[in-house]
């Protein structure tokens, strides 16, 4: 057993910088980030919007946006924002959060019920919120926050 470590060491230890380079060289500098995001109803009477992760590395990161509504359109709204939620600013007349007054990011319009869509977007450290902003369905609660770390 001791016999076997001496002779396997020194081999080893020669072999590691080659190796070490050999991993820097394949790895991307940021990996890509995957984001599930379901979003869910009874009507007009319950929402919610599910993520994967609440937290993702900068960089590109891909959105997979499931609509499993019997009935609804929804849509997915990427916005950077460090207030919360509470505090977005939000048109009572419209029901609608007030995009023209935020960052928009990006956005997937129009999902019909039981449809699936994807958003690739690059987005730097800090905070967003992603919500729906069809009349009513933000205040019905399809909204979620993430952070976005270095
Ligand atoms: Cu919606």
């Amino acid at each position: 057993m001791q016999a076997t470590t001496l002779i396997a060491w020194p081999a080893r230890v020669g072999m590691l910088p080659a190796a070490a380079a050999l991993i820097i060289a394949a790895v991307p500098a940021r990996a890509d980030e995957t984001v599930g995001v379901t979003l869910t109803d009874k009507g007009m009477q319950y929402m919610r919007m599910d993520l994967s992760t609440e937290q993702v590395k900068a960089g590109n990161v891909t959105f997979n946006v499931s609509n499993t509504s019997q009935t609804l359109v929804h849509e997915f709204v990427v916005v950077r924002a460090d207030k919360p939620i509470e505090m977005l600013p939000y048109n009572e007349h419209e029901k609608e959060v007030e995009e023209s007054a935020l960052e928009v990011v990006n956005e997937i319009e129009d999902l019909e019920p039981g449809k699936s869509g994807t958003l690739t977007v690059k987005l730097e450290p800090g905070s967003y919120i992603l919500l729906c902003n069809r009349a009513g369905h933000f205040k019905l609660g399809m909204v979620n926050h993430m952070t976005v770390t270095k």
